[in-house]
């Protein structure tokens, strides 16, 4: 699916800014929504509002905005284009229903032309954030009626993160011609020794051109290649390699042409990149590349889950400066615009499904494992997460198929892959995901804790073993030195089980409150943070086939109310501010002193 520009035959219409909202079930949909109640867009609808009930609600919320189009775009093809709606949402033209959409972290879009009419246009869109176990992320989902009759409705998260939601992401409109170009498909394949990218570029258009022109530019805007067709190979001699932290983009400008015009273009651009994984190693380009950064959430104040371009301009910044160069979408796909970014910055990313929370029953408790024989914790026949797993997958490889910075697909976070049925659950859907991306890049599900070598069932599955291990915090809390000989006896494990597999940490870290300090290195404290980071990178580097740390968590996040939570997940380097922790200035100097390629040859 292509990101909304505007060229030399598009225009793009922003409908973000203030909406008027509620919070209801029952409304009518011809009429205009009856509130006083406004709610800026893009953003959660949570924060904004000061009300316990508007943060706390668990069901339907209502958005509506009214719009005029220019008359002069009436002749071309009007798409109203939503960046995400989470988790659901039902669109409405002027009381009209135009398109539904589940899933809270991809796009979706519908032509719009026969809703419309000339001056005021009324957007009504319906939201829900409900989740239950056939959607993902995973919720608990329960209901009661209160003693006026009401639904009363909950959802318990299964997973660590607060349930922003709402429009989370732009709203717009954009024209097309009426015959258009509707998808670009760009496969670089990098001839290292030649230094050569022969690149495929597939073409999909709605409509009828007589022909479609293929010219790739270069970042000065010099044609490197042309070609004529809807499925074309353009060789690009002297190819300039995209890199981790040094990127060069070409751009793939596409044109539909009637009777000698052109109609439709469209630019999209690509990193010419090889991605491998061969002999434990992880190679970008031919180099062996080695992760170091974060796992994160998009998540910030007041915005919640929503768009926020400067926090991501900072946050990369902040990664920049410690000498990180990677960073996993934990646990949902982020933004469009954030992985634009990422292409333009060189930061390389894993790229996550919003498959969380697929376990029954959550523990850190590897005394289970103990018992011995097989583990049925029924989380496999309890959920019913396959058809919106497929859907995810369909719609993230669709949406960032062409995406430089993405080098890995992560088809889950910490699922029960312990479990009897796990193994028949996850083959099919890394099937489907290698089967359905353009470039064949790996892909990974990131291993909980539970899951060790002895009792993971899905590991065969995997081109990379992302773990997320709490050695020394969840487990032997404040005894670093036991946790060093777990996490070490542990890694070497995986490594002589799997000696073709790189193996990285998706996950480590410490819950530590900013300010608070101790003389004895006690958990929670700044000092405990650094002195567990300085434990891992020891074993770290001990290991040959270990690639890369991505630790937990870039900054504190919101989390659902729990005992284990003040205020949100406190295992940030930095706070919710972005203002650094201790651990911040130790992570920057080995970060820095650790090259991006070549660091384990
Ligand atoms: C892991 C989850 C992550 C949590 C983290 C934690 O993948 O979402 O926030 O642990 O407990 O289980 O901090």
């Amino acid at each position: 699916m292509l990101y909304p520009i505007s060229t030399d035959s598009r225009v793009v219409m922003d409908l973000n800014g203030v909406w008027k909202f509620m919070i209801d079930n029952e409304v009518d949909v011809n009429q205009p929504l009856p509130t006083g109640e406004s709610m800026a867009v893009p953003a959660s609808f949570n924060d904004q509002a000061v009300s316990a009930e508007i943060r706390q609600h668990c069901g339907y919320v209502w958005y509506e905005k009214e719009f005029t189009v220019a008359k002069a775009l009436f002749n071309e093809r009007l798409v109203l284009r939503f960046g995400s709606a989470t988790h659901e949402a039902w669109v409405y033209v002027n009381g009209k229903f135009v398109v539904h959409h589940k899933g809270g972290f991809t796009p979706f879009e519908a032509e719009i032309n026969e809703f419309l009419v000339s001056g005021a246009n009324r957007l009504t869109i319906r939201v829900s954030n409900l989740l239950d176990h056939t959607t993902l992320p995973v919720g608990n989902y329960s209901e009661k009626k209160d003693e006026n009759g009401k639904i009363i409705r909950k959802v318990d998260e299964n997973f660590d993160f607060f349930n922003y939601a709402g429009l989370h992401r732009p709203v717009k409109i954009y024209s097309t011609p009426l015959n258009y170009i509707d998808d670009i498909v760009i496969v670089p394949n990098v001839d290292l020794a030649a230094k050569k990218a022969d690149v495929q570029v597939s073409v999909k258009t709605g409509g009828h051109f007589d022909e479609v022109r293929v010219t790739i530019l270069d970042e000065q805007g010099n044609t490197v290649a042309q070609a004529t067709g809807t499925e074309i190979n353009a060789a690009i001699e002297n190819v300039h390699l995209w890199q981790p932290l040094n990127a060069y983009l070409y751009t793939a400008k596409v044109e539909g042409l009637k009777n000698g015009e052109v109609e439709d273009v469209y630019q999209e651009q690509f990193g010419a990149r090889k991605v491998e994984v061969k002999n434990g190693k992880f190679l970008i380009n031919g180099e062996s590349f080695y992760f170091k950064g974060f796992g994160k959430h998009e998540d910030t104040f007041v915005h919640g889950r929503g768009l926020d371009e400067a926090y991501n301009v900072h946050d990369i910044k902040l990664m920049k400066t410690m000498g990180a160069n990677s960073f996993r979408t934990s646990h949902y796909p982020y933004s469009e615009e954030m992985m634009r970014l990422c292409d333009q910055e060189g930061i390389v990313v894993i790229d996550e499904t919003p498959a969380v929370g697929l376990f029954a029953s959550f523990t850190f408790d590897l005394s289970i494992l103990e018992k011995g024989g097989e583990i049925e914790d029924g989380t496999w026949t309890k959920l019913r997460t396959t058809e919106a797993h497929q859907q995810v997958i369909r719609e993230l490889i669709d949406r960032d198929k062409n995406h430089a910075c993405v080098v890995m697909w992560s088809i889950a976070n910490e699922p029960a892959s312990y479990s009897k049925g796990s193994y028949e659950y996850f083959a099919p859907l890394f099937a489907l995901a290698r089967e359905l991306d353009p470039q064949k890049r790996p892909c990974t599900f990131v291993n909980i804790m539970l899951a060790t070598p002895k009792v993971d069932k899905c590991t065969d599955l995997v081109d990379v073993i992302a773990l997320n291990r709490y050695y020394g915090w969840y487990v032997q809390t404040g005894d670093l030195k036991t946790a060093e000989e777990k996490t070490r006896q542990e890694l070497l494990e995986w490594q002589e089980m799997y000696p073709d597999k790189p193996i990285m940490y998706t996950e480590y870290g410490a819950d530590t409150v900013a300010g608070f300090h101790s003389a004895f290195g006690e958990p929670f404290s700044e000092e405990y943070q650094e002195d567990y980071y300085r434990m891992n990178s020891k074993v770290f580097d001990e290991i040959p086939n270990f690639v890369g740390e991505q630790l937990w968590n870039f900054a504190d996040f919101q989390t659902k109310y729990g005992i284990m939570r003040v205020q949100g997940n406190k295992k940030g380097i930095f706070t919710r501010a972005r203002e650094p922790k201790m651990v911040v200035r130790y992570l920057s100097k080995r970060w820095n002193e650790i090259p991006n390629l070549g660091y384990k040859k």
